[in-house]
């Protein structure tokens, strides 16, 4: 069963996590034709490719830049005769869109879905002491039975052609970090933290999956290293007082450490860093520790120059700073749930995060972002014969995801879907199924959303009752009466304000996407659409009437970054409504949020 455990890999005195990222051995299965001609023993030629990142964008030929099927990677790993007698794995943080994996020419496991991690256990398939030939082929075809949807076409010269139902480059390939693990054989599978907190007390509800039969001690370590409480047993409730409470840019992080013993012996240590904060939602507020909070930031993608969707610690970095420099304290992890890495430092940073599953492209439409912007009706997508088996792509994915992701205090809520098709009749179903799926899984009982485009409009939608706070996405200004007729934009979206506010929902908005597409290199006086002038323009018109309603409790700006999509004519290179360029350098409308964002203060319309 560890394999189901997605705790971050640590190195403790009981486990050993070894980075396996580097050169690996690299092919393109041009035909098809690997596992016949037995790949997995060992891939041909001699080309070589960084782990992680995405193959696209580091060759000159757009034949593989385009390429859709399977691409093959290969290292040689040691694994020393000091592993044996444990439980060893490799991890994959992600590998996109699926992919099989092989150790010394067997099957070893495969996986489905490609922004998260897996693990596969290759404990009796090991030579120990020796090398051993770790082959992996990753698949990055589209379809409409698994997250993110789409389709894969056949070019009349018999190449494939990936054809995304999303806004968003289909990167792919060992975009995350790969580890060799080992653990003891009883070990710490799953560990589920909750919390209740009031002015000078918090109760630590806690319980620990083991793989077999352990004692289990529990110590929870202050910042200072000193110990702040302890407890025995797999399943408890600790109680602190005056605790440090986590809170936006203010995090405070207790290291939680979980100790299996039999005897004098320990089989098993993990240490969890958790910060101890509460979130809920009370009619049009959301609160954290009893406080209401307004969100302030952005959508973003994993998405830089050369390495794509690879994970990038440098560009990681850059972008906490700027978002600090900014005055934002959030983000959605859009279209998908990033690397493990971002969670980590959310969490030290005091960044709240609104964790996206990747469902995205439930809208059959090639140019969703143009159809779904405008309301242009969608055909019912829920009705097909191919939604149950999405339906069961998309359950598993969310679990990972909240396995994944539950112990992060930066993690405030979920995002389910985005920009589902939820107008027709066979949607609600669906939706049920993943609110309550949702619910079931999560310790702590975050909010859940979805982010709705404009056809889901208060009248239409069958879904948005389901949502623990609404989360829309409006191109008011942009795809929706753009350009001179801005002032009807205004008009067109207070109206849609006032629908909404007549329903009385009594639960909290936010703003999960707005922005306009605009090219860093274009001024012009006064504005067209694209220049840097209109992006402002069209930013204060939305945000004068955010202001205007009480229950508007965030604003998240499309997008972070410039970021690289499929091409059409609808994009220049991508889209380019980043606030920052691709490259991470502000464009005007950075200055003009910052004044706003440093000027809002964190419960703004708390009192209200
Ligand atoms: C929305 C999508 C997002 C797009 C954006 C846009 O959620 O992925 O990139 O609009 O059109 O439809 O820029």
């Amino acid at each position: 069963m560890l394999e189901y455990s997605l705790l971050y890999p640590e190195n403790t005195e009981t486990r050993t996590a070894q980075k396996l990222d580097g050169m690996w051995r690299f092919a393109i299965d041009w035909n098809g034709e690997g596992k016949e001609e037995s790949w997995q023993n060992g891939i041909p030629g001699r080309d070589t490719i960084p782990v992680p990142a995405s193959f696209q964008d580091f060759y000159t030929d757009k034949n593989i830049r385009e390429f859709t099927g399977d691409v093959w990677y290969e290292k040689d790993i040691f694994i020393p005769l000091s592993m044996k007698g444990e439980r060893v794995y490799l991890r994959f943080g992600a590998a996109t869109h699926r992919a099989v994996v092989y150790l010394n020419g067997e099957k070893a496991g495969e996986h489905e879905g490609g922004f998260l991690p897996f693990l596969v256990d290759i404990t009796k398939m090991v030579r120990y002491g020796n090398k051993n030939k770790v082959v992996v082929s990753v698949n990055n075809e589209l379809n409409e039975t698994n997250i993110p949807c789409g389709m894969t076409i056949t070019l009349s010269n018999g190449r494939k052609m990936s054809k995304p139902y999303f806004d968003f480059y289909n990167y792919s390939g060992l975009q995350r970090s790969v580890y060799l693990l080992s653990v003891s054989q009883i070990a710490i599978e799953d560990i589920d933290i909750s919390y209740s907190v009031s002015d000078d007390k918090a109760l630590i509800r806690y319980a620990i999956r083991t793989s077999g039969k352990a004692e289990t001690l529990i110590s929870l370590f202050d910042e200072e290293g000193e110990e702040a409480a302890s407890a025995e047993g797999n399943s408890g409730t600790i109680e602190l007082r005056t605790p440090h409470l986590w809170q936006v840019h203010n995090a405070y992080l207790y290291n939680f450490r979980v100790e299996l013993r039999s005897g004098d012996n320990t089989l098993d240590v993990y240490e969890l860093p958790i910060g101890i904060r509460e979130v809920r939602i009370e009619g049009t507020k959301i609160l954290l520790n009893n406080a209401p909070i307004y969100f302030k930031g952005f959508g973003k993608h994993e998405d830089s120059d050369i390495v794509g969707r690879g994970f990038n610690i440098g560009v990681m970095k850059r972008d906490f700073e700027l978002m600090k420099w900014i005055g934002a304290n959030s983000f959605r992890t859009s279209h998908y749930p990033y690397d493990e890495e971002i969670y980590r430092e959310a969490d030290r940073e005091g960044f709240l995060i609104i964790d996206e599953v990747p469902a995205v492209g439930l809208f059959e439409s090639l140019s969703n972002f143009l159809d779904a912007g405008t309301g242009k009706g969608a055909k019912s997508f829920f009705s097909k014969t191919t939604t149950p088996t999405l339906l069961n792509a998309h359950l598993k994915a969310l679990e990972e995801m909240i396995v994944r992701d539950k112990n992060h205090p930066s993690v405030i809520a979920w995002s389910l879907l985005n920009e589902p098709e939820s107008t027709d009749d066979n949607s609600l179903p669906y939706f049920e199924k993943l609110f309550s799926r949702a619910r079931d899984l999560d310790p702590q009982q975050r909010p859940r959303t979805f982010a709705m485009e404009v056809s889901s409009s208060p009248e239409r939608c069958k879904c948005y009752h389901l949502s623990d706070f609404i989360a829309l996405n409006r191109y008011y200004g942009w795809y929706i009466l753009g350009g001179y007729e801005i002032g009807e934009a205004e008009k067109k979206f207070r109206e849609e304000m006032e629908r909404w506010k007549a329903l009385s929902l009594n639960k909290p908005f936010i703003f999960s996407e707005y922005g306009a597409d605009t090219l860093s290199s274009e001024h012009k006086l006064p504005s067209v659409m694209w220049t840097q002038e209109y992006q402002i323009e069209v930013f204060e018109m939305l945000h004068r009437v955010f202001d205007s309603y009480d229950f508007v409790r965030g604003e998240q700006a499309w997008a972070f970054a410039d970021f690289q999509t499929t091409e059409g004519l609808m994009r220049v290179n991508g889209n380019k409504k980043g606030i920052f360029t691709r490259q991470r350098q502000p464009k005007d409308i950075a200055f003009v949020l910052k004044k706003r964002w440093e000027n809002l203060p964190l419960d703004y319309k708390g009192n209200l």
